[in-house]
């Protein structure tokens, strides 16, 4: 097992990693960027190192710095947690390079998962179902224009670079295509520095559902059941729910047996994410895999008690996992509420500041993953999540009265929160019954935001 690990991350995913150590007795090594300075995360460390100003560019995606840190103090494994470098083959190669271990797959798997177009390929080829589109990348409007006649319009033209969400335009007639891809393609040239496009029927109304899956060094690949990912806003995720209840049995059974062949067709080895989105006659395709724990990882941990960043730990270290698949069992329901700091009557502009009072719920079945404290000041230059607010209950039902127990608990103040767009949701009636999709709550917005009847003052 690690001696040391340097954690090269910031926020509640620093202190998800660095408690995960602790209890492993792993030292570790916190960075901090100078607005960061005095943050809680970094008090969780054995030691912490300030990596430079504010800026991500300047601190946290600063890979000379985090490189000289983790030599400097003697790591001999770096965890990248989310976002920032964490998907960043090149920075991987030179962790390893340094005869450090990533916590995560090699930069090949990372570097093959992050070309969409390719693992789309790789998937094709070993069975899983991907959405019917291109054969590889399109060299030009007049190949779209080709393939869509074939498709079928709606169509999306995707990044082959891009992924989460990035780079992709939908495309409804052909006479909008040949703006549509040229305006893609300078898109992803100028996000990505790579314009390689791809294109793909458009699934309409469609649920986004995740996999996880854990795979040790030994040859064991396991999943931690699924996820159900569906509202989200300009691709952010805002509420994750586990298990995926829109479900039936035979069509959960056959999307993670997929996802497994997903993991196990490119060699994954860490913990790793199958994306798929699911349509509306219960059809599902492989759309991406990410390569990374992701911010709704705790409600797979409700549901299964497994702690799945002790377990990146251990196989990262070249150890088996501690359970086989027959032994992952799925209790209950959890349901994550992403708390952000930012104002959805002002267009979910960031609404950074100093907390003033703050409240946070507690009591059977439920979780706050947080580094907030009174005073805290919510910096400007990171993005705007400040908690995750996580139930558990025995059903999807008693999942939702605790979420709403607990949000009525939950006092933030000195900042604005889209804790009232939480709570509304969990009122809402197509909420409730299930019936969403991941346009459901752009298209519900005001009537989400509209302020409660006598029932619902916060
Ligand atoms: C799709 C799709 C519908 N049809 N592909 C791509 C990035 C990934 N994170 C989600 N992506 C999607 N790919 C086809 N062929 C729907 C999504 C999708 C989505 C797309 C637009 C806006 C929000 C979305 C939320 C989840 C899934």
């Amino acid at each position: 097992m690690f001696k040391r690990v340097l954690v090269a991350n910031r926020g509640e995913i620093a202190a998800r990693i660095l408690r995960a150590c602790r209890e492993m007795s792993i030292e570790t090594v916190a960075v901090f960027s100078e607005a960061d300075r005095g943050a809680l995360f970094t008090t969780l460390a054995t030691q912490a190192v300030c990596i430079g100003p504010a800026p991500a560019k300047n601190s946290y995606l600063n890979q000379d710095a985090l490189l000289t840190v983790a030599q400097a103090t003697g790591c001999d494994a770096v965890h990248p947690g989310y976002g920032f470098l964490s998907e960043n083959a090149g920075f991987a190669a030179r962790v390893r390079e340094l005869g450090i271990t990533f916590i995560g797959p090699t930069p090949e798997v990372i570097s093959t998962l992050g070309d969409k177009n390719r693992a789309r390929a790789l998937m094709r080829t070993c069975g899983v179902p991907v959405v019917p589109g291109s054969d590889g990348l399109v060299a030009d409007a007049d190949e779209a224009l080709e393939i869509a006649e074939r498709l079928g319009y709606p169509v999306l033209l995707k990044a082959t670079s891009g992924g989460g969400g990035r780079g992709m335009r939908r495309v409804y007639a052909a006479g909008d295509l040949p703006d549509a891809f040229s305006a893609a393609t300078a898109e992803a040239a100028a996000c990505f520095g790579e314009d390689g496009m791809y294109l793909e029927k458009l699934i309409v109304s469609p649920r986004h559902i995740e996999v996880q899956v854990l795979a040790d060094a030994l040859g064991t690949t396991v999943h931690l059941g699924e996820r159900d990912c569906t509202l989200q806003r300009n691709h952010q995720k805002v509420l994750e729910e586990a298990p995926a209840s829109i479900l039936s049995e035979e069509t959960r059974a056959a999307l993670l047996a997929d996802a497994l062949k997903a993991a196990n067709a490119v060699g994954y080895t860490n913990a790793g994410t199958v994306e798929f989105v699911l349509a509306p006659d219960s059809s599902y395709y492989f759309i991406e895999m990410n390569t990374r724990i992701q911010v709704e990882h705790p409600i797979t941990e409700m549901i299964t008690g497994i702690n799945i960043v002790r377990e990146q730990l251990r196989v990262a270290s070249g150890l088996p996992l501690t359970f086989s698949q027959d032994e992952v069992e799925f209790r209950g329901h959890a349901i994550e509420c992403r708390i952000n700091a930012e104002d959805p009557e002002q267009g979910f502009c960031p609404s950074p500041g100093i907390i003033d009072y703050l409240h946070l719920p507690s009591g059977f079945g439920v979780r706050v993953d947080t580094v907030l404290h009174p005073q805290y000041a919510i910096s400007p230059f990171y993005d705007s999540m400040i908690a995750k607010l996580i139930v558990h209950g025995r059903s999807r039902s008693e999942a939702i009265c605790r979420m709403r127990r607990a949000l009525e608990e939950t006092v933030v103040s000195g900042v604005t929160t889209n804790i009232p767009l939480h709570y509304m949701l969990m009122y809402n009636p197509d909420f409730i019954s299930n019936h969403t999709d991941t346009g459901f709550l752009e298209r519900n917005l005001s009537d989400l935001l509209r302020p409660l009847g006598d029932e619902g003052k916060l």
